[in-house]
């Protein structure tokens, strides 16, 4: 049976040819393109994309057609040509007759730092154009494929569509609410403690957890922390891997307990710091931390704290689309309850500290009924080193 026959994502006006597994493995090509993007280009998406030519040419496939790769790019950031216009420039040959695979829906607006990109197919006589996803962009959402499909295009849309808004679980989720998508990890023993009752947590889990985390921290736009970590850990917060972003680095201190000598302060010329504050702070402190480089922004006071949505809004307004939370108990409690937790990664290091007073990975208020637990649906998990995995995505009420 034709992929196109099973899939309801499929632009039905146009003559479908059969996909098969030659498409399926050039648009995990183009996935994998737009991968290299990550933590690079919000709040644009990070897309990819190849061209592909029949005829002479290397069997890619063993026993498939033989075809050619003549083109191939991905977006770098916002303001730096689409992954479209980058595969077409780059491209060794005529594209004319050609297929264009990318995980994304061409963009069809204007009004951008950008030329649309379904002008430059149009003109480029591109035969075939693969796409992974919509782009939910209400100014695209759908636009792009019509104008192609109209100018006698064939397009296919859907192809690998789950892969792509995973990938793209910011982008989507920023261009929809204007709020960020949110992970929380944690890293912690069988028993779900974090430190020891004196705030020792150096570490719980073994290196290779640690090196994805240093993975997970370049593939975000911002990583967020209490005050209560900060002073317990003095972390940096910035990821060691050779060649990779460090993401803003944003601290929730309502009463301004950072101490100006903290590493999260001193390092600021090498990442970016944001302190999240409320209203009754000291404005002599504030100065101080400012003096230092470090911007302080100011919430309204609450009783509780910072309200999450408040913290997601200001965000999603700096154009920050991925957001990591990394604990503290009371951080993960409150995001959790609050509802703004999108994604949860847990390290489980097979220990236990045992206790009472031991830091709790979730603290703060409890929850009563077993009916009203949060729940975590899609879960996945993996062996990683020495220590489990865990991951899921976070049910909304
Ligand atoms: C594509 N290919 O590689 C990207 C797309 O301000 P601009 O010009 O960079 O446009 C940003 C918008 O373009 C973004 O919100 C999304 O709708 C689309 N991004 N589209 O065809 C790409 N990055
Ligand atoms: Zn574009």
């Amino acid at each position: 049976m034709s992929w196109g026959a099973r899939n309801p994502n499929l632009h039905l006006r146009v003559k479908l040819p059969i996909i098969d597994k030659e498409d399926i493995y050039f648009m995990r090509r183009a996935l994998a393109l737009a991968k290299r993007g990550a933590g690079k280009t919000s709040p644009n998406p990070m897309v990819g994309a190849i061209i592909v030519q029949k005829g002479q040419g290397q069997r890619l496939l063993r026993g498939e057609r033989p075809l050619r790769v003549i083109g191939e790019g991905y977006h770098h950031g916002p303001g730096i040509p689409h992954a479209e216009a980058v595969a077409l420039a780059n491209a060794s040959e005529s594209v004319k007759g050609a297929t264009l695979y990318t995980n994304l829906e061409p963009c069809c607006h204007t009004k951008k730092r950008t030329p649309p990109c379904t002008d430059a197919i149009l003109k480029s006589g591109i035969a075939r154009v693969v796409v992974g996803m919509k782009d939910p962009n209400p100014a695209v959402n759908g636009k792009g494929i019509q104008v192609l499909s109209d100018a006698g295009i064939v397009v296919q849309a859907g192809l690998l569509k789950d892969e792509a808004e995973v990938l793209n679980a910011g982008y989507i989720k920023w261009i929809t609410t204007g709020r960020p998508f949110v992970i929380l990890k944690a890293a912690m023993t069988l028993d779900g403690k974090i430190a020891t009752k004196t705030g020792a947590s150096r570490w719980i889990t073994g290196e290779a957890a640690r090196r994805q985390v240093h993975q997970l921290r370049s593939s975000v736009d911002a990583v967020v922390i209490g005050i209560g970590t900060v002073i317990a850990d003095d972390p940096m917060l910035i990821s060691n891997l050779k060649g990779r972003t460090n993401p803003l680095r944003v601290v929730i201190d309502p009463c301004l307990k950072i101490s100006l000598s903290a590493k999260l302060i001193t390092s600021c010329q090498i990442a970016k710091t944001l302190i999240l504050t409320n209203d009754s702070a000291s404005s002599r402190k504030q100065k101080q931390i400012e003096h230092l480089g470090v911007e302080v922004r100011r919430f309204p006071y609450r009783k509780e704290g910072i309200p999450f949505d408040g913290i997601l809004k200001t965000l999603g307004e700096m154009g920050i689309c991925n957001l990591l939370i990394e604990g503290g108990g009371n951080v993960n409690g409150r995001s959790l309850r609050e509802g703004a937790v999108d994604r949860v990664i847990f390290y489980i290091a097979p220990k236990f500290l045992s206790g009472d007073d031991a830091k709790a990975v979730v603290s703060g208020k409890s929850i009563s009924r077993l009916e009203a637990a949060i729940q975590i649906a899609d879960m996945k998990i993996s062996k990683v080193g020495g220590d489990i995995c865990i991951s899921g995505m976070v049910q909304k009420k």
